[in-house]
């Protein structure tokens, strides 16, 4: 068996490994499991919980063979299926807190009009509160539809600043997650946080793989984090086409 290099290749999922929200191709999944696992050391680091990212590798057994799987961030940690750790937004906020933000969230949201609505505008994770203008239990149909409304008038920039002034005085990070939502969690709980889970590993090089790199996006501080070796990626075949060159795979 050959020894792996000391690294660390951590991805980003959705738009870096997958489609948002889409399954990723057998194809990413063998090579990504083969090809680079058998270089290097392999984890994955979502804003999204644990459920969604098994769902997305196409079951759990695919995402237990990734040596690290971060979810929420990071701040869920798991490994080889097994939780290992995780914080809990409720104790760190406190109720009255948690309340305060997601009434104002719903009442916001209450005013847009939009081209659908539908259910679930709040989920509630371990770590942090994901909201969404279009609600959560969209049709693939509906969540493009909303994508391409916010594009055009920036439903969720608009709606981040409104937070961000209403909270000014609370720790908190507002950040455009995936397509249709806003991630709201405690600030340092990004995807930075993963780092210290894998501190004690020493590896000599980590190298970070997401879309999502600009201000303001769930992947920014990671990729510009003095520990990572930053790869902005725009497609999962340009996540395969990078690796290629970082790794030398012909
Ligand atoms: O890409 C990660 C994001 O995935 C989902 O985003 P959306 O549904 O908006 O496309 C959410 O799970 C979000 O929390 C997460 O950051």
């Amino acid at each position: 068996m050959t020894t792996r290099k000391t690294a660390l290749y951590l991805f980003d999922v959705d738009g870096t490994l997958t489609k948002p929200r889409q399954v990723i191709t057998d194809h990413l999944k063998k090579f990504l499991l083969e090809e680079v696992k058998s270089r290097v050391y392999v984890g994955l680091v979502s804003g999204s919980d644990y459920a969604k990212i098994v769902e997305q590798m196409g079951g759990e057994r695919v995402a237990s063979q990734f040596d690290y799987v971060f979810c929420e961030n990071g701040v869920v940690q798991y490994r080889g299926g097994e939780l290992r750790s995780s914080e809990s937004i409720l104790s760190y906020l406190g109720e009255r807190t948690l309340q305060r933000v997601i009434n104002f969230a719903l009442g916001y949201m209450s005013k847009l009009e939009l081209p659908a609505k539908r259910g679930n505008f709040v989920e509630f994770r371990s770590s942090m509160i994901n909201i969404c203008p279009v609600g959560r239990s969209c049709s693939q149909a509906e969540r493009d539809q909303f994508s391409a409304f916010d594009k055009e008038h920036q439903i969720r920039k608009k709606f981040v600043a409104a937070l961000v002034d209403e909270f000014k005085g609370v720790s908190l990070t507002f950040a455009l997650g995936g397509q249709i939502s806003v991630d709201v969690f405690p600030t340092g709980w990004d995807k930075t946080y993963c780092l210290n889970h894998v501190a004690d590993a020493n590896f000599e090089e980590i190298h970070f793989f997401g879309d999502k790199t600009d201000a303001g996006g769930n992947d920014h501080e990671i990729y510009n984090d003095i520990r990572t070796v930053g790869h902005k990626v725009t497609s999962p075949d340009d996540t395969k086409e990078q690796l290629m060159k970082c790794l030398n795979i012909s």
